[in-house]
């Protein structure tokens, strides 16, 4: 055929017509929850026919969201003008059999009638109390996908699954998945004040609106209750550890009771950080002392009020004795001690202590790396049933990579939990792109060894380690500190969404894939487009390891700015601490001596890696100057010295997050424009300061080896001394001087 030029002006306008449809302005709101258009035909025509209805067994709270959320999303996504046919049975209709109804969609529990029968015992028993069952059945004229659990949450969870599986483009024909939690308590753990500012936020202010609570209820509240349901988190902490009293009182008490009412139908539970002192302060009693009749009163009356106005509360989260928090140890007493009488208060209610490991002392010559174990490991065993232990992933902190944290397997007699931090505090805050489903899955894969080979971190949490528990599991769990602020996005770079979205999927299944979980997130968030997805993928997964390289590479640690933990600042030098504790550099060489020379922290380890680790030639090099104090012309396993190694690596990284913009600009026109341009602002930021880490390192640590620069790296146009080591102004509320 001839093309001429009408023909040409009209496909062209065609064209035009469809991308803009698909390419429409964005602004992240819908989160991985958009809903996109299928523009897959046959998969598009397999999904009409799969779903033409949904059938609820009954009418619950939890069920109706389930059918309002599945109405939605197949809406959407099939672009139908109509709502999808409802049809809620009744009880009478429950004696019938699957064949008689209509094809479509069925939700309900498995006690119900209806389904029971397509639900062998095993399968029951295996989705436990929040899992799920998804199934095709019925015969070519009826066809139905059941979605089937014990509870309605396991519903919903499954209704998210299988939105999931379309939204990814998955076929939906002979469905059989079962998928059940490893992890019972998936808690979001928010560091919101209650004057809206969020320690360590850098999408704006609190999501919490304390002024409109209880009385409104903002569509927001709902959006995030969906979206943290649609990844299986069941438990939020509202408010920042370093806690405030107020909290605690009876009008914010019923302004949280108004938040847990939104949240419960989502099957999320609400906490609250409760300061030890609250009995002083709240209280006006002269003690806190844990052990004192008085203290444990208060307790007592003040858990009663706060399961007077939410029956369903989930308990305290408790930072104590802990960077000037108050705590046991002001009494003489033991962590033991502070959190079994909470957790006595809470237990007649069914409530729990969720009570952390981070503990530091300052100046006591004890290297920071071994004092949360040297506090916590005695106490192995003496915690009450209704407590879990809380332990960063690291022995220090939130660090781009740390050893792990030696008390996971150290303390096989306590119920342990995992704390991440999906907030970037030292990750580049919202301004770096960092997928950190990679940093989960490496703690989450870690071998601590501590019950022979295999007892790995996800394994440990589970509780499902050798040895591990027979005398008091029961409660298993994982927290992640939240990134979420009042940003239109919610987590300020559009990539910290899929760190939100990470954290769930790790909390739901420890053992789940960085890889899979990140193809689903872009999927879900931007395109189904391969040529988009592969590319972007693969940046992702090693985006990590980029920041890694630029900013403490090898096992340095605390290398950023003291207070706001941005950018670089190894230079720092503090009256309680300087920069340069963190990762002992001197004329010698770099890196901290952890082996029985130095602070002996590896001591702490199970035997296998204690020999691993004594030794800088086993060591693996990305933890080599953690456990290590290297000179810096000493040969390293990469045939380097030390400080061509380090120079090399700091280079490495900006030119990384140069080759990231390149990545980037590739995929210009196979997602909308406004995304495109936003995350093309954040990529250029970025680059500028991985090279500001990068020349701000090495030319500081130059200041000690004295040795030039390996042939072929671009020399920093300044000396150290003329290097701008300025503290960038953080408006509020960025700034935390601690
Ligand atoms: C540190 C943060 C600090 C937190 C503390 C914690 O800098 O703001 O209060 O962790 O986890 O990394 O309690």
């Amino acid at each position: 055929m001839k093309v001429t030029p009408l023909i040409r002006g009209l496909a062209f306008s065609f064209f035009l017509m469809l991308s803009c449809q698909m390419l429409h302005a964005e602004n992240g709101y819908d989160l991985w929850l958009r809903y996109a258009k299928i523009t897959n035909r046959h998969l598009s025509e397999q999904y009409k026919s799969l779903l033409p209805a949904i059938i609820q067994t009954s009418h619950t709270p939890t069920l109706d969201i389930a059918a309002r959320e599945l109405n939605n999303g197949v809406r959407k996504m099939l672009d139908l003008e109509n709502d999808l046919p409802l049809t809620v049975l009744s009880d009478n209709d429950n004696a019938h059999s699957m064949v008689s109804l209509p094809a479509g969609i069925i939700l309900g529990t498995a006690d119900n009638k209806r389904i029971a029968p397509y639900l062998s015992s095993a399968e029951k028993k295996e989705a436990g109390q929040q899992g799920y069952i998804i199934k095709s059945v019925g015969h070519t004229k009826a066809r139905q996908i059941i979605i089937a659990a014990n509870t309605d949450i396991g519903v919903l969870y499954g209704c998210f699954h299988l939105l999931r599986l379309m939204a990814t483009q998955r076929s939906l024909t002979n469905l059989h998945i079962a998928s059940t939690p490893k992890l019972k308590l998936r808690m979001l753990d928010h560091w919101d004040n209650l004057n809206g500012t969020i320690e360590r936020g850098y999408a704006g202010y609190s999501i919490w609106n304390w002024q409109t609570l209880p009385g409104i209820i903002q569509k927001r509240y709902v959006d995030y209750a969906r979206a943290n349901a649609s990844i299986g988190i069941n438990g939020v902490v509202l408010n920042n550890v370093n806690a405030s009293v107020q909290s605690l009182t009876t009008p914010y008490l019923i302004k949280t009771a108004a938040l847990a009412k939104t949240f419960k139908p989502y099957g999320i539970k609400v906490y609250l950080t409760a300061k030890f002192s609250a009995p002083i302060e709240l209280g006006k009693l002269k003690t806190a002392d844990p052990l004192d009749p008085a203290v444990i009163n208060w307790w007592k009356e003040k858990v009663a009020e706060i399961y007077h106005y939410m029956p369903n509360f989930g308990g305290f989260l408790v930072k104590a004795s802990s960077e000037g928090q108050p705590g046991p140890g002001d009494y003489g007493r033991s962590h033991a001690d502070g959190a079994n009488m909470m957790a006595a208060a809470l237990k007649p209610y069914g409530g729990i202590v969720i009570w952390r490991t981070f503990v530091y002392a300052k100046n006591t010559g004890v290297d920071r790396a071994r004092q949360g174990y040297i506090e916590f490991k005695p106490l192995d065993g003496k915690f009450d049933k209704n407590v879990l232990l809380q332990a960063k992933y690291g022995p220090i902190d939130f660090q781009p990579r740390e050893a792990f944290n030696p008390l996971f397997g150290a303390m096989p007699h306590t119920q342990m939990m995992m704390e991440f931090q999906i907030t970037q505090e030292y990750l580049g805050f919202a301004t770096h792109l960092v997928y950190l489903g990679t940093l989960f899955q490496e703690y989450l894969q870690k071998d601590t060894y501590q019950a022979g080979k295999g007892t790995t971190i996800a394994k440990v949490l589970e509780g499902r380690s050798a040895g591990q528990m027979s005398d008091n599991r029961g409660l298993t769990g994982m927290a992640g500190v939240a990134n979420i602020g009042t940003d239109l996005n919610w987590c300020g770079h559009p990539f910290g969404q899929a760190n939100w979205y990470a954290y769930g999927r790790f909390a739901w299944d420890p053992e789940a894939s960085a890889d899979s979980i990140a193809d689903d997130w872009l999927r879900m968030t931007f395109t189904n487009d391969d040529s988009f997805v592969r590319p972007v993928k693969k940046m992702m997964l090693h985006s990590r390891e980029v920041a890694v390289h630029y900013m403490t590479p090898m096992g340095l640690s605390h290398m950023m700015q003291f207070g706001t933990h941005y950018g670089p600042g190894p230079w720092t030098v503090h009256p309680a601490s300087d920069a340069k504790d963190y990762f002992k550099a001197d004329a010698a060489g770099l890196g901290v001596d952890r082996t029985a020379a130095g602070t002996d922290a590896i001591k702490q380890y199970a035997p296998y890696l204690q020999q691993q680790y004594k030794d800088p030639a086993t060591t693996p090099l990305n933890i080599l100057l953690w456990f290590h104090h290297i000179g810096w012309r000493q040969k390293i396993c990469t045939g380097k010295t030390l400080w061509n190694e380090l120079v090399g690596q700091f280079y490495q990284g900006a030119s990384e997050v140069d080759s990231m913009q390149a990545t980037w600009q590739k995929i210009k026109g196979k997602i909308d424009e406004d995304r495109f341009q936003f995350i093309t602002q954040l990529l250029r930021q970025q680059y500028k300061e991985a090279k500001w880490w990068r020349d701000g390192c090495v030319l500081y640590f130059q200041t000690f080896s004295k040795l030039p620069l390996p042939a072929g790296y671009e020399v920093p146009d300044k000396t150290f001394w003329q290097f701008p080591k300025f503290k960038p102004e953080l408006p509020f509320p960025y700034k935390k001087e601690s």
